[in-house]
């Protein structure tokens, strides 16, 4: 507690010091800076971008986590980094990247781009958007600060009770994951309701379901996913939590619990996840390759057809995690045989890709080299994954490096490739300059051959019986090259993403101007100004078909015909209260964190006062009117 006191006061002197000062126009001059208009932003597309920043400080976080992990395993007996802090960097890294990397960055591509493709002016509740998205940074912040202050997590990232629980992970290490994963949940979960309902209800006039865009159909369903997804996971952290803090027996066995049970809720959560991350990345194909084909995407029913098959089945499938914990042949066989069944969907997508570009006039642009590399890495990792899903098989692959190739193979082939296209796609749009295609072109290559001269020789690894999350290996079995190899791969990865650093960087202070629609673009946040203006559309669209934009530049219109007059428009004002409540909820947990019930329930008493000051509010937001706009209108 009076540690929490000391650190509030301290920041109070930071904020006096940074802004000039403390006297009586301290609060104005507060108000004025920019880090304070970005703190209170509710603007769709400025929350976007700090998912962007926050996913890319993660990703920097997590990747140089994995390779202190790979110079560990790249010699046999090496002794750089052993035993417990391997543990917690192994089990951070996995954390880190699936929590607070690979969503987070598709969120900030769908916060941006998602209402501007259905032609809307915001998303549904800009007010939760905007505690989406700092309860996520807070759960990551929390996360990661057990880095400082007790030991981080390091049960893996699945947290497997009863390893995870008191008896097996004493010290704090687990409640960070337990707390922090909780506080990030309830912003990832808010988003996904955020989304759904922004998509459901925002739609420009004519803009049917089987007119979106694929990238917001993608939205759309791992939305939904998220819906059902993620109760079950903050459940689970909950149960644990009690587990952990307050001596309570849902998994613990020795008091009567089951441990098989924290799996199954861990998997329920946890497979359709997967999806959660892939199908944005197929919804960003789907755009790109048809924009850089010039052509309409092959299958248009089937893929959205597709998408929501994937989604439905992603949830039936969870056991084939679990088939070597003797569940059964029954329970097992109906699991194969449901996972199995996934490929079918999937192919279809694939071969629609595939003759989406047959035929058609392909331009290989960064995102474009992107999503073709995505085709074949992800073809591969589904391969793995059917493999693994015959489970005689599985009892052999099951925890060694072939998983390890498998879902690498599946999550970078899949959704860091995905991102990665998406972003150089929509960098013109979301800021209004070119990224570099030259060193677009070397981020690609180096990334790519570095991926695959990583995981390649992994599936080797596996096949010759080299387990995951050990941090050592004998010479004279075989693994030392395949071993080697990976490590390389891993630097040459990592030079690629410098690539990417830079290009952002150069790009930042001398980006060349973009143009409103730079790729020739088929959907309609192609329509407007790069960047969009705060309000996106002067006037709502009027949408007559599929690919709205391309629709109207085919019968030689230079804009989308307007669904309303020109009026004033109405905008939601800045707010901090979510910044607050997430400070609340960050008090909390890291109160919890050491058993300070006091400051646990300090900061739910934060949380509960924002929510009441909320909830009295007057605010109905400002109008922005017709003259002002009149300079966007021409701009655009
Ligand atoms: C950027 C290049 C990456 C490299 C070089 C890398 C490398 C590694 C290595 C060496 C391991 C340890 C394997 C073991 O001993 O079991 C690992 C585990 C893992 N990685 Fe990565 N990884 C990368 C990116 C990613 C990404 C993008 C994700 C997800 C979005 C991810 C998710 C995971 C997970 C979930 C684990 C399992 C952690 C655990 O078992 O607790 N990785 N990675
Ligand atoms: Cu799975």
């Amino acid at each position: 507690m009076a540690t929490l006191i000391i650190l509030i006061v301290v920041a109070l002197f930071l904020a006096a010091i940074l802004t000039g000062g403390y006297n009586e126009q301290y609060l104005d001059r507060v108000k004025q800076n920019w880090l304070w208009d970005w703190i209170t932003t509710v603007d769709h597309k400025k929350i976007g971008i700090l998912y962007l920043i926050g996913g890319g400080l993660f990703f920097a976080i997590a990747g140089l986590e994995s390779l202190l992990i790979r110079i560990q395993l790249m010699f046999p007996n090496n002794k750089f980094i052993l035993g417990d802090v391997f543990n917690q960097l192994l089990t951070m890294h996995g954390t880190t990247m699936i929590f607070l990397v690979a969503l987070p960055v598709l969120f900030g591509l769908m916060n941006v781009i998602v209402p501007l493709q259905i032609g809307a002016r915001d998303v549904a509740f800009p007010f939760l958007n905007s505690l989406g998205f700092w309860l996520y940074f807070a759960g990551g912040l929390l996360l990661n600060i057990s880095w400082i202050f007790g030991g981080a997590p390091d049960a893996g990232w699945t947290s497997y009770a009863t390893l995870a629980l008191n008896d097996f992970s004493p010290g704090p290490g687990v409640n960070y994951y337990v707390l922090g994963l909780q506080i990030a949940g309830i912003g990832t979960l808010i988003s996904g309701i955020n989304f759904l309902v922004t998509i459901i209800n925002m739609r420009a006039p004519g803009m049917t379901y089987l007119r979106l865009p694929l990238f917001t159909w993608t939205t759309f369903v791992t939305s939904a996913l998220i819906l059902f997804a993620f109760p079950p996971l903050t459940a689970g952290l909950f149960m644990m939590m009690f587990d952990r803090l307050f001596e309570t027996n849902f998994f613990a066995t020795n008091g009567g619990g089951n441990a098989t049970v924290w799996q199954h809720i861990f998997w329920i959560f946890g497979h359709p996840e997967v999806y959660i991350l892939v199908l944005p990345a197929f919804g960003v194909f789907s755009d790109v390759i048809s924009t850089f084909s010039k052509k309409r995407l092959f299958g248009y029913h089937s893929m959205v057809f597709a998408v929501v098959l994937i989604g439905f089945l992603g949830f039936m499938v969870w056991v084939h995690h679990m088939f070597t914990v003797g569940l059964g042949p029954i329970a097992n066989t109906i699991f194969a045989v449901a996972t199995m069944a996934i490929a079918v969907p999937t192919g279809i997508k694939v071969f629609n890709w595939l003759f989406t570009m047959l035929g058609g006039r392909i331009r290989f642009t960064t995102a474009m080299l992107f999503a073709t590399g995505f085709i074949v890495a992800f073809v591969m990792g589904g391969v793995t994954g059917v493999m693994l899903a015959v489970v005689p098989a599985d009892l052999q692959f099951h925890d060694t490096y072939f998983v390890v190739a498998h879902f690498h193979y599946v999550i970078i082939g899949g959704v860091v490739l995905g991102f990665f296209s998406g972003f150089y796609y929509w960098w013109p749009k979301i800021f209004g300059t070119f990224l570099d295609e030259k060193w677009g072109k070397w981020h690609f290559w180096l990334f790519y051959l570095g991926f695959h001269l990583t995981f390649f020789p992994q599936h080797f690894l596996g096949l010759f019986g080299m387990p995951r999350r050990v941090f050592t290996y004998e010479a004279g079995y075989g693994l030392e090259l395949n071993n080697l190899l990976s490590t390389l791969g891993t630097f040459l990865m990592t030079a690629g993403v410098f690539c990417l650093v830079f290009n952002v960087l150069r790009t930042v202070i001398k980006g060349q101007q973009a143009p409103g629609d730079p790729w020739d673009g088929r959907t309609l946040e192609w329509s407007i100004s790069s960047p969009p203006p705060e309000y996106n559309f002067a006037q709502v669209p009027q949408i007559r078909g599929l690919d709205a934009w391309w629709l109207e530049k085919q019968e030689g219109n230079d804009r989308m015909p307007p669904a309303e007059p020109l009026g004033p428009i109405h905008m939601p004002s800045p707010n901090y209260l979510p910044f607050v409540m997430t400070l609340g909820f960050f008090i909390s947990g890291l109160g919890f964190v050491f058993h300070s019930i006091e400051v646990g329930f300090l900061g739910l008493a934060v949380v509960i006062v924002t929510l009441y000051v909320r909830s009295f509010e007057e605010d109905h937001g400002y109008h922005l009117h017709p003259k002002e706009l009149e300079e966007g209108v021409n701009g655009s």
